[in-house]
């Protein structure tokens, strides 16, 4: 199995299931109701609902940074505001989160081994140390999302 294959299906682990500390992504989010994601249980604290946007812009970001953008996130890029709190609005983010993860998982799968090592597009850091960055970023906020919704 290449590196690559390995690191999309850590991807795919962390954002789909089966992951080996828990429930991914998509599973701590299954029983969320828009109700509760929009909700702001801990003062000060994220809603899951921007949780939830902000994972989303991260995969995006990579995804852009794999094309060659260096997708530098203003504040409201990185913590998107959640304007309308609906049934279907909620569906819509939970759609292009899971969306934007397809695109990424699918970007990545086109990589060589050999582009790992490459400097990732406008960063200091390598393609591999940005895709280990990016799915222990979807399990910390995953974990987040977890307390959140108690
Ligand atoms: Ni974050």
């Amino acid at each position: 199995m290449s590196e690559v294959t390995r690191i999309v299906d850590q991807l795919n682990h962390a954002f789909e299931g089966n992951a080996w500390h828990g429930p991914s992504v998509k599973e701590i989010l299954s029983d969320v109701t828009a109700g509760k994601a929009a909700a702001r249980p801990v003062h000060g604290a994220h809603s899951v609902w921007e949780v939830a946007l902000h994972i989303a812009a991260w995969e995006s970001a990579v995804l852009r940074r794999l094309s060659g953008d260096a997708a530098r996130l203003s504040d409201e890029e990185d913590w998107p505001p959640v304007k309308n709190t609906s049934i279907d609005a909620w569906q819509e983010t939970l759609e292009a989160l899971e969306r934007g993860h397809r695109h990424l998982a699918e970007k990545v799968s086109t990589l060589t081994d050999s582009d790992l090592n490459k400097t990732a597009t406008g960063q200091s850091y390598s393609v591999y140390f940005m895709l280990h960055g990016v799915i222990q970023h979807d399990l910390y906020h995953a974990g987040q999302i977890a307390i959140l919704k108690k």
